[in-house]
């Protein structure tokens, strides 16, 4: 019954909120890469995190419950070091979390948007989360006052990296990492699913959101750092050469892609330690 399954993913006993500000909470965040780090580390440093990556405080009951979607293939370095970061900085903000990994299969051009859909119905499934946060793999938050919880609108939380001069590169990006409740990514249909190959799909969601009556939030500039891991363009990414053309037809397009029409196969779902790995076939461009 409905009562006993939602309990059952509570505590049990009733222990307090946690307080509004948490006081793990600190600021900036040093970040470097240490050689040698191994997934086996950052599992003897998070004792807290159980089976799929999910966490919730130990000694109060959380106010957020985050779902982190990171789209993924042949990255496997870098999840190392953002799981490394990405686990204490959550736990610091005391939050109910879990940690997805959507991972696209087979050697077909990337497609960053349909794989944040897949994590969108995945997560929204297990779970009923109040916030997804839209992860990419390379980013690591420099500041712990960037929280990871929804607002009333959209956010874009990756406003300053380190690549761009720690400042937007323009004013309509919406790119790296972006927050939203799950009724504003029903609202604006989700994400598109045909941008395959880089370049493009972050602007379409940014469209996607004013189309929809909502506009975009971000933290401070002091707080929505991040730095970037460095890395060569990858293979089966290749700039998608009609994004500017689909772009330029978002308006129409919009309501007619997107969570309507999300198709894809899962290959497999492997709940590792720090993370769940979710496999898909998302098929090819038509
Ligand atoms: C933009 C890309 C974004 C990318 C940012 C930052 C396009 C569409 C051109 C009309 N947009 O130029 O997808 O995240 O750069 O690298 O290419």
């Amino acid at each position: 019954n409905l009562f006993n399954l939602s309990k059952s993913h509570s505590h049990g006993d009733n222990m307090p909120y946690c307080p509004e500000t948490s006081p793990l909470i600190g600021g900036p965040i040093h970040v470097s890469f240490p050689s040698g780090l191994t997934l086996a580390e950052v599992q003897r440093k998070n004792p807290l995190v159980i089976r799929g990556g999910r966490y919730r405080p130990p000694n109060c009951e959380a106010r957020h419950k985050t779902a982190i979607i990171i789209p993924h293939r042949n990255r496997e370095h870098h999840l190392k070091f953002l799981l490394y970061y990405l686990h204490p900085f959550l736990q610091r903000q005391q939050l109910s979390y879990g940690i997805y990994v959507i991972h696209q299969a087979g050697n077909y051009t990337f497609n960053r948007a349909k794989l944040m859909n897949v994590g969108f119905r995945e997560a929204m499934r297990e779970e009923d989360w109040d916030c997804l946060f839209f992860h990419d793999v390379d980013l690591i938050p420099e500041d712990d006052r960037n929280l990871y919880t929804c607002d009333a609108n959209p956010k874009h939380a990756a406003i300053a990296m380190d690549k761009f001069g720690y400042k937007l590169p323009y004013k309509m990006y919406f790119g790296g990492v972006s927050a939203l409740s799950p009724l504003h990514y029903l609202k604006m249909n989700g994400f598109p699913n045909n941008y395959w190959g880089w370049g493009g799909e972050d602007d379409d969601i940014g469209i996607r959101v004013s189309l929809a009556g909502m506009y975009i939030t971000r933290p401070s500039l002091k707080t929505g750092r991040y730095k970037m891991i460095k890395h060569k363009l990858d293979k089966g990414n290749d700039e998608n050469p009609k994004r500017f053309n689909m772009l330029a037809k978002t308006r129409q397009t919009w309501k007619q892609d997107g969570m309507n029409t999300l198709e894809y196969e899962v290959v497999s779902r492997d709940y590792l330690p720090l993370y769940a790995n979710i496999t898909v076939n998302i098929g090819t461009e038509t």
